[in-house]
């Protein structure tokens, strides 16, 4: 059995995304779950089972998964007849895997230092800083529509989405590639079952 703690219009609803692209809805429960929001909204839901009361967060059997990298790529490989995953034994699945640890521990800060404006030496020596991120998507880019060429994978999807929320760089190849993401029918699914809950 799996369960996805959701929460609209958060992280997590790429995870919804996701699911609607590897036709897994009807394999997953979505427990919708409130959060603590930045304008001071909601709080921490205690039928929450994340231990920092987070979304997302992935119960398999009984098997808790935190960390939408690793929410997403575990979905992706579990339901494979969709084709969102590269399988371990193909020759691009280290470039796969990379995208989601690189997601998670460079994409996230430097967006979020970069919003908040904030430098330093020892940043910058860690991370990098944002138009060096940026130059890594543009580079992959170059190759084709998404970040394994022709084949969109759940790497573009993680990978697009700080952008459809806060919106697009303004730089050419990759103001299209998150246009090219954002028109998937994943993307349309989570946005009309967030607007739903919302509604409800
Ligand atoms: N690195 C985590 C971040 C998860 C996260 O911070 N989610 C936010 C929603 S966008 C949340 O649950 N916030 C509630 C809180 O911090 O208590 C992931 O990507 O899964």
């Amino acid at each position: 059995m799996l369960i996805l703690y959701h929460s609209p219009r958060s992280r997590s609803s790429r995870v919804v995304a996701l699911l609607h692209e590897l036709d897994a809805l009807d394999a997953v429960t979505i427990e919708r779950v409130t959060i603590p929001r930045q304008d001071g909204s909601g709080a921490s839901d205690p039928r929450n089972p994340h231990p920092e009361g987070k979304v997302p967060y992935l119960v398999h059997d009984g098997v808790e998964i935190r960390e939408s990298s690793a929410i997403m790529l575990y979905l992706a490989d579990l339901f494979p007849d969709a084709g969102l995953s590269i399988p371990p034994g193909h020759r691009q699945r280290g470039a796969y895997l990379s995208w989601f640890a690189w997601y998670a521990g460079v994409v996230e800060p430097v967006m979020l230092l970069e919003a908040l404006g904030l430098s330093h030496p020892a940043l910058q020596a860690t991370f990098r800083d944002g138009e060096a991120m940026r130059q890594r998507l543009r580079a992959a880019l170059a190759e084709g529509p998404f970040l394994f060429g022709e084949r969109f994978t759940a790497a573009d999807l993680l990978l697009h989405s700080p952008y459809a929320w806060f919106g697009k760089p303004g730089d050419p190849v990759l103001d299209a590639w998150i246009d090219r993401c954002m028109a998937r029918p994943g993307a349309a699914h989570a946005l009309a079952f967030d607007t739903a809950a919302q509604a409800a």
